[in-house]
């Protein structure tokens, strides 16, 4: 005893200065020494303990994961769709002396048995995607942190896009990026992270895609190339490595069995679809009033009104300011009455205040985010001490959507936006709630760090849950700012604080055709601009954009912030300044009020169009908005193409982005064209200059559509529709095109009550003939009077027109540069034939 302590003593000053911060334990995959097969999950053993774990879930879909001793945890998402279930797939093993070889019919896998690396080809053998060094596990046993990472080579010519909201300078290639949700106002090209975490990319490379969608809720850090060594990363700080490699080979596949992954969300009502009026205030009362006549009197369709945080009583969240707001429920009946709905902002955090009802009951049931040590966590957001609900704990969620029953029941709102769920925290660097913060994680407890990330998802789908209790019979409509993978089966988004300037007008567009690749179509930026006021020009331009953005949202913040606290003291001065900073569709002075009403009415008209690709989304997880290489993969030029987009599968949008552009750029890729605005056909795969003034957005039909039209409404259910609008283009060869109709709103589509409408056209240019064909499925009935059909750009003059057998007349549209033969059909054609 006494020889052991006076060597412990001797031995210790040595040892104490060899002491570290921390231990840090490094894990790579060794030898393989067993493997197993149990149906489509198969499991590889490493020397060292490490398990590789391949599951294939369709052909198309294989999920990986490299686990150690400390990963023996549930195996729990929140991101994987709960209604995703595997196909059934023939799988095939192969193994020799160097690698073990798994093949489903289309996709097969190399393991290697030394170092557990992966390379992913397809069924004719030609690379998809290889390991560079494959897992590498890094843990601070102290400070309890892992990193894990996979390295895989990024080839010279291979492209790399989705991943949710970034904004580089260019394409994703060349860049690192970092998943952690901030609330990041004003932001600048370049900035990163943002509002949300998708961790999802598409590679392209030889004409063939794939993805990998990294399912880790932790901060997680992308690299495509950046330090140009032909190195592609993903890592993560914590959690597992689990991730789903994804086959093409079509980009819009990759995205598509992505949303099979991951889920869609449900058919939005048709209002939603309409234009959004919001604005950070609008209160009083009598403003809003006001806002809606202004619309209606000045014929500016608009569906929906918002409500920023000012409505509420000192911010507190599902209380109203009975100064500005006396008789909530009336007014929104008046407006209701008027067609517009109304959405009003929920935000996070909870007021402390003894005498509030929300914060009362959240502290009894102990449903507020902890600190390590047991105490409630407070931190400024609106209010200055705030508390935040746990809205990864179930029980959370459920009193979380109860809290909604006045809201919709009483008020009536119609929709509801969360705000500052990143969660956002003011005055703090860190700008959220600290990493040590407890979360419940549907009963598997965790730090902040890992549950930060799904914190503003699980609160959308608390509200979206609220919604759904309490109105079961209408479709929710939800706008959220946060979210993660998998929010999208929630909540609508937005893109956030945004600059009312050029470059914004940019990012707004590279955001959403890059939000909807990554399986989020239900998106849109604010119109104008948040920050600062935008010029008539920019705001109009916007507008435009807008047209084809999911979300058609106009919304600002007037002069809230520096510029309030600036003309504080002087009322007169304060209502100046802020009418300086009106941003509505009239704000710009008469022409352009026209303009604006002309572009808003665009909308309208292209709302069938937009529900149908709301359909294929919704349905098949099918993207709204694709940069033109989500369709033309294997065509350079469309590749490299940033600025232009599709717009559901048969419109090309030519955006006008720059101050005083009067004309724009098209590629168009390959196929027939046709300009909607003068019906000039183009042939693909070439380069265009085409006008475009300000009262105007170039964009281009494909050949072979048959594109419906609605009549412009000041509001989507102002009436029902009495005409059916076609447009026909004609095309050399067969296309198919689809119209979806339904109610409207409510659940009857899913009996049967919808009707989806497949035309098959078939041009022939040397026979000189036109036939189309409509085929009918669903038992709901649309009430039009008559279908009144545009042919577009026959290649010859017709001289018979048959409608179901039965010859009917035709006018030729002198007027128009370009013919265009009109007929009047019964709605429920079936064939046309055209001679
Ligand atoms: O820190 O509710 O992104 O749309 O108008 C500002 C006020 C808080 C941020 C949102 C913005 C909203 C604003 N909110």
């Amino acid at each position: 005893m006494g020889k052991h302590e006076s060597q412990e003593k001797k031995e210790l000053p040595e040892e104490a200065d060899n002491r570290k911060e921390d231990i840090a334990k490094e894990l790579r995959p060794n030898q393989i020494v067993d493997h197993r097969q149990d149906g489509q999950h198969l499991s590889f053993t490493g020397r060292n303990g490490i398990t590789l774990h391949i599951d294939v879930l369709s052909d198309h879909i294989i999920r990986v994961r490299y686990l150690t001793d400390s990963d023996l945890q549930t195996d729990f998402s929140y991101a994987v769709d709960p209604d995703f279930a595997a196909d059934k797939v023939p799988i095939e093993i192969k193994e020799t002396a160097i690698y073990f070889r798994l093949s489903t019919p289309t996709l097969t896998c190399r393991i290697t048995k030394k170092k557990m690396k992966l390379h992913f080809y397809d069924s004719k053998g030609r690379t998809l995607c290889e390991d560079k060094e494959s897992y590498y596990r890094r843990e601070s046993l102290m400070k309890g942190i892992s990193e894990i990472s996979i390295t895989k080579k990024a080839p010279p010519a291979a492209s790399y896009w989705g991943l949710g909201d970034k904004v580089p300078e260019g394409n994703l290639r060349g860049h690192a990026f970092e998943n952690w949700n901030t609330d990041a106002y004003g932001y600048e090209r370049g900035d990163d992270p943002l509002y949300r975490s998708i961790p999802f990319y598409a590679a392209l490379h030889e004409g063939r895609a794939y993805g990998i969608f990294l399912d880790n809720p932790y901060r997680t850090y992308f690299d495509f190339d950046s330090n140009e060594d032909g190195i592609s990363s993903f890592s993560a700080k914590g959690g597992i490595m689990d991730y789903y490699f994804i086959h093409g080979p079509k980009l819009t596949d990759v995205t598509q069995r992505y949303s099979r992954l991951t889920g869609t969300p449900e058919m939005p009502p048709m209002w939603a679809l309409g234009y959004h009026q919001s604005r950070w205030s609008y209160y009083p009362e009598s403003r809003v009033r006001k806002l809606a006549d202004t619309f209606r009197g000045k014929q500016i369709p608009c569906d929906v009104l918002y409500l920023d945080i000012d409505y509420m009583d000192d911010y507190r969240v599902f209380t109203w300011n009975n100064n500005r707001f006396p008789d909530p429920k009336k007014l929104i009946g008046d407006l209701k009455e008027k067609g517009f709905e109304t959405v009003v902002m929920v935000d996070p955090g909870i007021k402390v205040d003894k005498d509030y009802t929300v914060y009362q009951e959240g502290r009894q049931k102990d449903y507020f985010c902890k600190r390590a040590d047991g105490d409630t966590m407070i931190a400024p957001v609106w209010p200055p001490e705030c508390v935040f609900p746990d809205f990864t704990n179930p029980d959370v969620r459920d009193w979380w959507g109860g809290l909604h029953d006045e809201l919709i029941n009483d008020r009536q709102v119609s929709g509801i936006w969360n705000d500052m769920n990143e969660p956002a925290v003011f005055e703090v660097k860190s700008k959220t709630l600290p990493e040590s913060i407890r979360h419940d994680f549907d009963g598997h407890p965790c730090s902040h760090r890992k549950a930060h990330n799904i914190y503003g998802m699980q609160m959308a789908r608390a509200s979206w849950q609220g919604l759904k209790k309490h109105r079961p019979d209408k479709r929710p409509f939800l706008l959220t700012r946060a979210n993660f993978a998998g929010g999208q089966r929630y909540a609508a988004l937005w893109t956030g604080d945004n600059i009312a300037d050029w470059d914004h007008l940019k990012l707004a567009n590279e955001q959403c055709q890059r939000l909807s690749i990554s399986g989020y179509s239900f998106v849109g930026s604010d119109i104008g601009g948040f920050v600062g006021k935008p010029s008539a020009e920019l705001f109009t331009r916007w507008l435009q954009l807008g047209v084809f953005h999911p979300l058609f949202r106009n919304h600002s913040m007037g002069y809230n912030i520096e510029g309030a606290a600036a003309v504080k003291k002087d009322e007169v001065e304060l209502k100046k300044a802020q009418q300086d900073m009106d941003q509505e569709p009239w704000s710009f002075g008469k022409k352009y009020t026209d303009i604006n009403r002309s572009v808003i009415g665009l909308r309208y008209r292209l709302l069938h169009y937009l529900y149908t690709a709301f359909y294929h989304y919704t349905e098949h997880g099918r993207p709204i908005l694709r940069p033109l290489s989500y369709g033309y993969q294997s065509d350079e030029a469309a590749i490299e193409q940033r600025d232009q987009f599709l717009f559901g599968d048969k419109i090309l949008v030519s955006p006008v982005l720059n101050k005083g552009q009067t004309e724009v750029d098209s590629y168009l890729p390959a196929g027939d064209w046709y300009d909607f605005r003068t019906n000039k056909a183009y042939g693909g795969r070439q380069n265009y200059t085409v006008d475009a003034p300000l009262k105007s957005i170039p964009f281009f039909i494909k050949a072979g559509t048959v594109l419906p039209l609605r009549e412009v409404m000041q509001h989507t259910s102002e009436r029902k529709p009495e005409r059916l609008e076609l447009n026909i283009y004609f095309a050399d060869g067969q296309a198919t095109s689809h119209l979806y109709e339904d109610s409207g709103d409510g659940y009857g589509y899913r009996d049967g009550n919808y009707q989806l409408t497949t035309f098959l056209l078939e041009g022939n240019n040397d026979a000189q003939r036109l036939t189309l064909t409509a085929e009918r499925k669903g038992r709901f009935e649309p009430e039009y009077r008559s279908a009144d059909i545009s042919l577009i750009g026959l290649p010859f003059v017709p001289s018979s027109v048959m409608v179901d057998g039965h010859s009917v007349a035709f006018e030729e549209d002198s007027d128009n540069a370009h013919a265009v033969y009109r007929i009047s059909a019964s709605p429920g054609f079936a064939e046309l034939k055209i001679s």
